[in-house]
């Protein structure tokens, strides 16, 4: 699907706002600090567009307020108030906007877009840019070929489903709520708060596949059944194994649909990763992890990869695990294991 596959373009997102716990900002810096781009570049051949510093979205930090409030360091430049029970509504609208234009001005060029978090809510940005990118090169003549399907499909890697609408989520936290307002399940009409989103970024909840999933809100689970959403949860990798798993994803996807894969450390076990913020017992090894990564990358498909919620400040003894664990799924996501 890539015109130039070799060619990735990078958006280095430093933004919490999504959720309660400070630090996840800081997860480009620790990868990139990790040498993760130098190898990128230099060991896999890559050549790289697009961000070299990470941006930073403190300006829209969140207005803490409500029980479980962790932070704040920084004072917000804009108030902030709850919308529908979101919490800082405004700020991770206006965020994931840019990151929106941001990931379509990369993926419109041929790009592999390539994202690092940040937590979760900035995935509204990226697959909506991916998907108006690829909507826009299918309908152009030549720059894809022609059986490719103008929607994309999004494989979400997650001990969670993140698909609350701001009336299902008990926590008001917008990073359990993406793939709900990414699907269209969730609108706004509220000025300010994600009525940006319009039909050419929106996916289809009918081309959407889960893994690795283990905590799942009751309200989520009935979205998941009444909308028949492709999910195969830790169960279904026990039963299975991983690599009976990702063939029927990539089957249930079909091959002439480009692929982002939009990856949540936590969806590996915390053994393995535990610097993130809501670490859930039960989860993929590192291998399985990157066995789904690499299945990505050896389909062809891929237009898109996020890897999300790496929170440098929530381990005492350091966040080198989880740094060596994210390195190595966009590596493997990028073809690095492939012989
Ligand atoms: N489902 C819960 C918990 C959660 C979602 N995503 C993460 N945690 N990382 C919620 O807040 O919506
Ligand atoms: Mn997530
Ligand atoms: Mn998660």
């Amino acid at each position: 699907f890539l015109s130039r596959p070799s060619e990735l373009g990078i958006t280095l997102v430093g933004f919490s706002g999504g959720q309660c716990r400070p630090g996840t900002e800081s997860g480009p810096a620790v990868l990139t600090e990790a040498g993760l781009l130098t190898q990128l570049s230099e060991e896999l051949g890559y050549t790289l567009h697009g961000d070299e510093q990470v941006r930073n979205f403190d300006e829209y930090q969140p207005t803490v307020t409500g029980r479980d409030a962790t932070v704040s360091n920084s004072t917000p430049k804009f108030d902030d108030p709850d919308v529908r029970g979101m919490k800082n509504p405004r700020s991770v609208s206006a965020v994931t906007e840019q990151i929106s234009e941001l990931v379509y001005q990369q993926a419109r060029q041929g790009r592999l877009a390539l994202t690092l978090g940040g937590d979760h809510s900035i995935a509204i940005g990226t697959v909506s840019g991916v998907a108006r990118a690829v909507r826009e090169r299918c309908a152009a003549d030549g720059t894809l070929p022609e059986s490719t399907t103008p929607e994309i499909a999004v494989i979400w890697v997650d001990a969670h489903a993140d698909i609350n609408t701001p009336e299902t989520s008990d926590s008001g936290n917008i990073h359990g709520m993406p793939v709900s307002f990414l699907t269209g399940l969730a609108t706004s009409s509220e000025k300010g708060v994600f009525d940006w989103l319009r039909s050419e970024h929106i996916l289809n909840l009918n081309k959407l596949v889960y893994i690795g999933l283990r905590d799942v809100d009751v309200g989520e689970k009935k979205i998941l059944r009444d909308n028949k959403i492709k999910a195969f949860s830790m169960h279904d990798i026990d039963r299975y194994g991983i690599g009976k798993v990702m063939d029927m994803a990539l089957e249930y996807i079909g091959s002439e649909t480009p692929i982002h894969l939009s990856f949540d450390v936590d969806a590996l076990d915390p053994m393995w990763a535990p610097s993130t913020g809501t670490p859930v017992r039960g989860g993929l090894t590192l291998r399985e992890g990157d066995f789904i990564c690499e299945a990505v990358a050896e389909s062809g498909q891929c237009v898109g990869v996020d890897l999300v919620e790496v929170n440098p400040r929530l381990v005492e003894g350091g966040v080198s695990d989880t740094v060596r664990a994210g390195v190595s799924l966009v590596r493997c996501a990028l073809g690095d294991t492939l012989l």
